[in-house]
């Protein structure tokens, strides 16, 4: 057999993996927080495969690249000039990265968290040997902010917000949570892996929801994640940091690779990626990403009035493109609706569904499903 056919057959044979998965363009998948990334990142990933960012020496224009889409996500935040970022894989790697600094600072080891922080707090609970104290939300599911004075003490390391929630999409009161962080001193972490490609142009469409961003004097970092609204290819999310100064607290000397040091989790990582989210960036720019936002808004409020024309209830009303919808038993409308050919997640913990209206879900995907979605209900008896 030559070549070129052995090479055919394994691609066949990955093809038919492939098959099994549900896809973006399908437009079933309703309860992932990523998408179909724009097309102009697939041919900028693929040219950048072999670049490893682990040792920029050798490749010096990739590291540009990176360095520029720091820039870009340090405007879109506000991030005054002594600002860095660090590009890594994605929210859970910038939350480790956050935390791991401010542990580092503080030499502190707790770490105070809204009950609707992500799970990678867990994670970072267990591999820092950090306790996590979780505060209760008031009835907006944001955190209750009259019990965090009483929480931050001596072991305080960092406070968590969350900008744009992986439940519900909801948004801490942020500008109140700086006041108090700046008072006491405590580093101010904001998780806005979500958020962070929404909340910017929530405002500038006119919505009326608080400040996240660096314009708040007491933010010290904020995760922000490409692959999610940013429209790009998995894996990329940023952490933006306040103060360059910090960086030492998570670098280490690396003697025998070009660069003497090198800072955050990772070491060998893929140029891809960065290549991707800049081309996104350049090709769409803030008037691209605020129509897409505009977009996903449009069919979250359509999505809003089917579900009510329906006879069900939503959870909150939505700040942004997130969903939640109050099922008796959700569980089981999640098994049939699976059975239906779609994907929605279960939110058990809330008895509820999530809906994200991520940019490859449209007005006519909604009306496809809708009568998935009340055929399931009726047979589980929740219509
Ligand atoms: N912070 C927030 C607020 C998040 O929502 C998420 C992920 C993370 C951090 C962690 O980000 P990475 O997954 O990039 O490390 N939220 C989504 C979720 O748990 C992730 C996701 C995406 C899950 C697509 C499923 C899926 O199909 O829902």
């Amino acid at each position: 057999m030559n070549e070129k056919n052995r090479q055919n057959i394994i691609l066949k044979e990955l093809q038919n993996f492939r098959d099994k998965d549900f896809t973006f363009s399908s437009g079933h998948i309703l309860g992932s927080m990523c998408t179909q990334p724009h097309p102009i990142a697939k041919k900028a990933y693929m040219n950048f495969l072999e670049t490893n960012l682990g040792d920029p020496e050798l490749f010096p224009g990739t590291k540009e690249i990176e360095t520029k889409l720091i820039s870009f996500i340090s405007r879109l935040l506000n991030a005054p000039k002594t600002a860095t970022g660090l590009i890594g894989s994605g929210g859970t790697e910038s939350n480790i990265t956050a935390i791991w600094l401010a542990k580092n600072l503080s030499k502190k080891r707790e770490i105070i968290i809204p009950k609707s922080a992500h799970f990678s707090f867990q994670k970072i609970a267990s591999m820092m040997d950090i306790k996590l104290i979780p505060v209760s939300l008031n009835q907006d599911y944001i955190i209750n902010i009259s019990n965090i004075r009483k929480k931050i003490n001596h072991n305080t390391a960092a406070v968590v917000g969350v900008a744009g929630s992986t439940e519900l999409g909801t948004i801490d009161p942020i500008p109140e949570l700086s006041e108090i962080c700046k008072d006491e001193d405590v580093f101010l972490h904001i998780d806005a892996a979500f958020g962070g490609f929404v909340i910017p142009f929530l405002k500038e469409l006119g919505y009326k929801i608080p400040d996240f961003d660096f314009n708040l004097k007491g933010v010290s970092s904020i995760s922000i994640d490409f692959h999610k609204m940013g429209y790009s290819a998995i894996p990329i999310g940023a952490l933006i940091i306040r103060n360059e100064r910090c960086l030492d607290e998570i670098s280490v000397k690396t003697p025998y690779i070009s660069r003497k040091k090198q800072t955050g989790v990772l070491a060998t990582r893929s140029g891809g990626p960065v290549a991707a989210a800049y081309a996104v960036s350049e090709y769409l720019g803030m008037e691209g990403y605020k129509d897409l936002v505009k977009r996903c808004m449009n069919t979250t409020e359509y999505t809003v009035k089917k579900i009510n024309d329906l006879g069900l209830d939503l959870i909150l009303k939505p700040t942004m493109n997130v969903l939640g919808i109050k099922l008796k038993n959700s569980s089981k409308v999640v098994k049939k609706l699976t059975e239906l050919g779609w994907k929605i997640n279960d939110m058990d913990r809330l008895s509820a569904i999530r809906i994200v209206l991520m940019p490859h879900v449209t007005k006519k995907i909604i009306d496809d499903f809708m009568p998935n979605l009340e055929k399931a209900c009726k047979e589980i008896g929740e219509l």
